[in-house]
């Protein structure tokens, strides 16, 4: 059955968020832009509300909320601004690894920080030399004793700045290319250095920073699953978070949409508004339509993983589809705007430039075709197979590993 309704508790989820997003963001949204501040006093707000850390289990103080619920609130939050919501959202990204795979301990202690206070956490996968090419990574972590000593450097780390910890991926075998990286849980104070905070196009609220680790040494039970099962781990990771960045990416086309719309009913040329001219309805019609069909595939990616499925194909599709369809109608809204679409006194200029990220990050819309064409063409089981955990149990996260009734309708 095909059941595209909310349950009332799903649509009560989602006013909060917009509720949220209409009194608390938007008003500073374009404050936070100009002036690239990281909003601390929303963070604490959102993650008193429970809009940050949803997704983490009951045990360790989360709300246990499903994938779709996720994009629910990304949605919402990211039609806000996008910027400010991938700085309340990135704790999903780094925290998966660690419910898919951590010890009982590892989770307990880290998952429980998030959730206990409004602190942050990073997912450091990128390195200068390796972005796509993941398994082009140098950093190491060499194991002696009972510690492992990690070195290298990690860039483009959302909230890398401000975390309390990071999930760190590198190379505990330099010659076995993918089969030869592994995760960790890295605290902080374990030495963690932050080398500089970059100066961006879009989504100028959120910190993006470059970090490094020289001899850091953390205890070898902070191994995320078995050594040198990281990347599967990372890839596992972005399959159930790319819905959610499809979600973030409709929130900013439907923003863009709204906002030309609007405009496009005020402004008058040729003696009509020029919502009245065909040239502009056809622009809105693509618009609307893109809104739409970007976030029937978030869902549907969202609600496959939710029922256990492996959804590496669907969050492809979405992430790919929506991320473009974003930039496409933030794009068409600036022709709206004519001239004052390129003026930062008008929203939709920020909405262009924070659009573009969608392209980019977890994954640009060129390796989410390469997916797409590898699963096409050799399709993979499709079950979700749960990773061993450090403590040689299955992962304990019944939302990810197994399967559950879907949650739309
Ligand atoms: N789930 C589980 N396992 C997966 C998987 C998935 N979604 N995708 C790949 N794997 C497994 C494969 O089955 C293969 O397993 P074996 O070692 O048993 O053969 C292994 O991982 C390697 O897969 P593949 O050959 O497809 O790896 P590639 O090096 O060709 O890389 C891409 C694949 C390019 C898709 C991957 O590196 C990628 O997603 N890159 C983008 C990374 C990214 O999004 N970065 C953004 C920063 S994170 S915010």
């Amino acid at each position: 059955m095909v059941e595209f309704t909310l349950t009332d508790e799903q649509r009560n989820l989602r006013e909060m968020a917009h509720d949220f997003a209409e009194k608390e963001i938007r008003p500073v949204a374009w404050d936070y832009d100009r002036d690239s501040t990281f909003p601390e006093d929303i963070i604490k707000k959102a993650w008193e509300l429970g809009l940050m850390n949803a997704h983490i289990p009951e045990e360790y103080g989360g709300a246990h909320a499903s994938t779709l619920e996720g994009c629910l609130i990304e949605e919402e939050l990211s039609w806000g601004c996008s910027g400010i919501q991938t700085t309340l959202g990135c704790n999903g990204l780094a925290s998966a690894p660690v419910i898919l795979a951590g010890s009982e301990a590892i989770k307990k202690e880290y998952l429980g920080r998030l959730t206990e206070a409004p602190l942050l956490a990073s997912f450091c996968l990128t390195e200068p030399d390796a972005g796509s090419d993941v398994s082009g990574m140098r950093t190491t972590a060499v194991k002696r004793g009972d510690r492992y000593v990690i070195n290298g450097s990690k860039v483009f780390i959302t909230n890398g700045g401000y975390a309390n910890w990071y999930t760190v991926y590198a190379k505990t075998d330099k010659d076995a290319g993918h089969r030869g990286i592994s995760a960790f849980v890295v605290p902080r104070d374990a030495g963690v250095v932050v080398d500089k905070h970059e100066d961006k196009l879009g989504q100028r609220a959120s910190d993006t920073a470059a970090v490094s680790f020289d001899e850091v040494e953390i205890p070898a039970s902070h191994l995320l699953g078995e050594e040198n099962h990281g990347f599967k781990l990372a890839m596992m990771t972005l399959d159930r978070t790319r819905p959610g960045v499809a979600a973030m990416a409709v929130g900013i086309g439907r923003a863009a949409m709204e906002f030309a719309s609007e405009y496009a009913k005020e402004r008058v040329q040729f003696g009509v508004p020029i919502a009245m001219h065909q040239a502009i309805q056809f622009m809105i019609a693509d618009m609307a339509t893109e809104v739409e069909a970007a976030r029937l595939l978030a869902w549907k990616s969202a609600v496959q993983l939710d029922r256990g499925e492996r959804n590496t194909m669907t969050s492809s599709h979405a992430k790919r589809f929506a991320a473009d369809a974003a930039m496409k109608i933030a794009t068409d809204a600036v022709q709206i705007y004519g001239g004052y679409g390129f003026i930062k006194d008008y929203p939709v200029e920020k909405l262009f430039r924070d659009a573009k990220i969608m392209q980019l990050y977890e994954g640009t819309s060129q390796i989410q075709r390469l997916v797409i064409a590898r699963e096409a063409l050799v399709p993979r089981r499709a079950a979700v197979e749960p990773p061993a955990s450090t403590n040689g149990a299955a992962s304990t996260n019944g939302a990810h590993a197994e399967p559950e009734p879907a949650t739309a309708g």
